[in-house]
């Protein structure tokens, strides 16, 4: 039977393959995936958990710019980019370490993106990725056009958008699932619904019960997983970009889950939030759950774990190491790869800079 439709959201039903204990839930919901799947995976959240903590130690020691962490959503991004197909397309946010781990994404590029060079994000020949979306909720459009195109030349493509909960008061949340809805384009749009948009809380976002249900109003189907379980996850999103493959249209996934850490570098969450919450997400770390489940099918030890770790540190040091060895960011960048060819105007701009530079206090 499949989950979308057996799960109600205006119901409040939410899809949970394991428990926060990592038990199964029921049996029936186990993704059918090979143990060397299950145990990759699990990899590629420790990996990204590593990576996000690399980045914000070199924020805080002035070698990178402003990042936006991916704590505590490693089974919202991995679930979601583990089923894609080479041949679909993907259009991501700032908030999705674990999908660019997920894909293959160079680390070096994207580590070098965030230490502010805009060539760190052009996406390598071969990789249907479109670059993160910093705009809240642009990529909602893109995903959608490029949806119709892929419809349009009859190809069995699935294309998935990202995004958060704060992306769905935009109206481009509206407009991109409105147009996928009227022209069945074979879309998959995943909510990573975290609790937070920067300081705003899910209940100042929306006055519905679940984001979820938005679905209904664009005539296609909409499903909550439990984010932090990354099998619901995977499952969901596996089942949508089947459904989007083979001509049955959109689906909207909400999954649910929460920001562990401040939105930005540039933010001090205690502000706006109480602690006591943020602790009682903490106890339900998605890797924690995911490695609990693992190690009673058999596929956990310490080994295990002490190789995956040795593995994401040793290919996360040589990113950076690589990264760090290009050369820095510019101020000329801004003006320079802002449009292929300068416009009038930012070519008098750049000259001003530079005749600023020549000449200071001029
Ligand atoms: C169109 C637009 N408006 C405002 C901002 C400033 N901004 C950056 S992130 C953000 C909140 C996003 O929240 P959400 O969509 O829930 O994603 P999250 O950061 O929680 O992953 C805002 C308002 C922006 N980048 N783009
Ligand atoms: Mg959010």
């Amino acid at each position: 039977m499949p989950l979308i439709g057996r799960f109600d959201p205006f119901q409040g039903a939410r899809l949970e393959v394991i428990d926060p204990e990592g038990r199964l839930v029921n049996s029936d919901l186990e993704p059918p995936l090979p143990d060397e799947s299950l145990k990759r995976m699990y990899a590629l959240m420790v990996a990204t958990r590593w990576g996000d903590q690399k980045a914000l130690n070199l924020q805080r020691q002035g070698r990178l710019g402003t990042f936006a962490s991916s704590r505590g959503h490693e089974a919202c991004q991995v679930g979601s980019a583990f089923p894609l197909r080479p041949e679909d397309w993907v259009f991501p946010y700032f908030r999705d370490f674990g999908l660019y781990q997920t894909l293959g994404y160079p680390l070096a590029d994207f580590y070098h993106y965030w230490m502010g060079h805009e060539a760190g994000l052009r996406t390598p020949e071969g990789l249907n990725l479109f670059p993160f979306a910093i705009p809240v909720g642009s990529q909602i459009l893109h995903a959608a056009g490029a949806g119709l195109a892929a419809k349009i030349q009859g190809k069995p493509v699935a294309v998935l958008a990202t995004f958060g909960d704060g992306a769905t008061s935009e109206g481009d949340f509206h407009e991109g699932l409105n147009f996928a809805g009227v022209f069945r384009t074979p879309n998959v749009f995943v909510c990573y619904n975290n609790q937070w948009a920067i300081s705003t809380p899910r209940r100042r976002q929306t006055a519905s019960e679940t984001i979820a249900q938005k679905a209904a109003a664009y005539g296609f189907s909409g499903l909550a997983v439990d984010g932090n379980d990354v099998l619901a996850v995977f499952a969901a999103a596996a089942e949508a970009l089947d459904r989007a493959r083979t001509g049955g249209g959109p689906t909207l996934i909400e999954a649910v889950t929460y920001r562990l850490g401040d939105h930005t570098t540039a933010d001090d969450a205690r502000k706006y939030r109480p602690e006591a919450e943020v602790k009682d997400w903490e106890a339900r770390d998605p890797i924690r759950r995911f490695q609990a489940y693992l190690k009673q099918k058999g596929l956990w030890d310490e080994a295990f774990e002490n190789d995956v770790r040795d593995k994401a540190a040793a290919a996360i040091d040589k990113a950076v190491a690589e990264a760090e060895a290009r050369p820095a960011a510019t101020p000329e960048d801004v003006f320079v790869h802002t449009y292929k060819d300068m416009t009038p105007r930012l070519r008098a701009q750049l000259a001003e800079l530079r005749t600023a530079r020549e000449e200071p206090g001029r």
